[in-house]
């Protein structure tokens, strides 16, 4: 008898963990890899006043093939890690390409991608050490100037819905601790939500989601991933922890890798396909 105990609660943690690992197959093979013979995007530099910094800020902004100032769009923020800027998802996640191959395959909701720079401060390059004071600082500070300053140009400047449910918020590392710091701070602004592979910076569960009945109300997606070698995992597990255990749905997407640009490539190709579309619920995880 006791031996059958044993097996059964050997499948349910197999099974538990094979969930976690295969709500996604990996990006299929060449999924980055650009196509000449698809349409294309257009990928472009924006520069914006910021009353945080007190300067002129830059963003990179990739607009949709057959985008049109006749139509209106969505707008997914996507933020960097503590080593990039406002080109790291271009150079070295090559968002553009990932994107138009989900649109040429119709997989995509046509939406704008704003790339800030994440470092809201005077001198905001990736140079010296990176993980300076100051500099981390102002991976906090880039609150108020995506919320006061960005956003709101972005809103003035460019033919894009401006409701929550029409702006998603998401990064890799430091940029996922800012993705879920801010955008679970600021439920009234953003309804989509994600965090890959998100750094240190990341609050503490109770600290990020103080009210999981209302985040359960407000999210339209709330998407946690990580590489399965990846050595910050403990910030992405106890955030699917707390979620799971106050029954806010969400999707913990573990995957094969470490912290790099493999796994958040494969996050983009994932999580971009999700937005501003209903959403299949079955991929949540309600369980720990
Ligand atoms: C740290 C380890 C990693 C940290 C930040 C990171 C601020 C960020 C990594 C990344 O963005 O890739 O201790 O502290």
């Amino acid at each position: 008898m006791k031996r059958i105990y044993v097996l059964i609660t050997c499948v349910f943690a197999f099974s538990n963990i094979a969930f976690a690992q295969t709500i996604f197959q990996q990006a299929p093979v060449g999924f980055d890899v650009e196509k000449p013979e698809i349409a294309h995007g257009t990928v472009d530099t924006l520069s914006y006043p910021s009353a945080t910094v007190g300067n002129t800020r830059q963003a990179t902004i990739y607009t949709p093939p057959g985008y049109s100032e006749d139509e209106k769009y969505p707008v997914l923020y996507l933020l960097h890690g503590i080593g990039g800027d406002e080109y790291a998802w271009l150079k070295n996640g090559q968002a553009n390409v990932i994107l138009d191959n989900l649109y040429a395959q119709n997989k995509l909701q046509p939406m704008i991608v704003v790339m800030p720079n994440g470092r809201a401060m005077e001198n905001d390059r990736a140079t010296g050490d990176i993980f300076a004071p100051d500099k981390v600082q102002a991976f906090a500070t880039f609150e108020q100037d995506l919320l006061n300053d960005l956003v709101p140009f972005i809103e003035e400047n460019y033919p894009v819905h401006t409701d929550r449910e029409n702006r998603a918020l998401a990064g890799l590392s430091m940029g996922g601790g800012q993705s879920l710091n801010f955008g679970l701070g600021n439920l009234d602004h953003f309804a989509w939500v994600g965090g890959f592979s998100s750094a240190p910076n990341t609050k503490p569960p109770a600290e990020l989601v103080p009210d999981p009945d209302q985040a359960k109300e407000q999210l339209k997606l709330l998407w946690i991933s990580c590489g399965d070698e990846d050595n910050l995992m403990n910030f992405s597990q106890r955030t699917h922890e707390y979620l799971a255990e106050h029954e806010v749905p969400h999707i913990f997407y573990v995957e094969p890798g470490g912290h790099d640009f493999e796994v958040w490539k494969n996050d983009l190709y994932h999580f971009s396909q999700l937005l501003f579309k209903p959403v299949d619920h079955s991929l949540f995880n309600h369980s720990k």
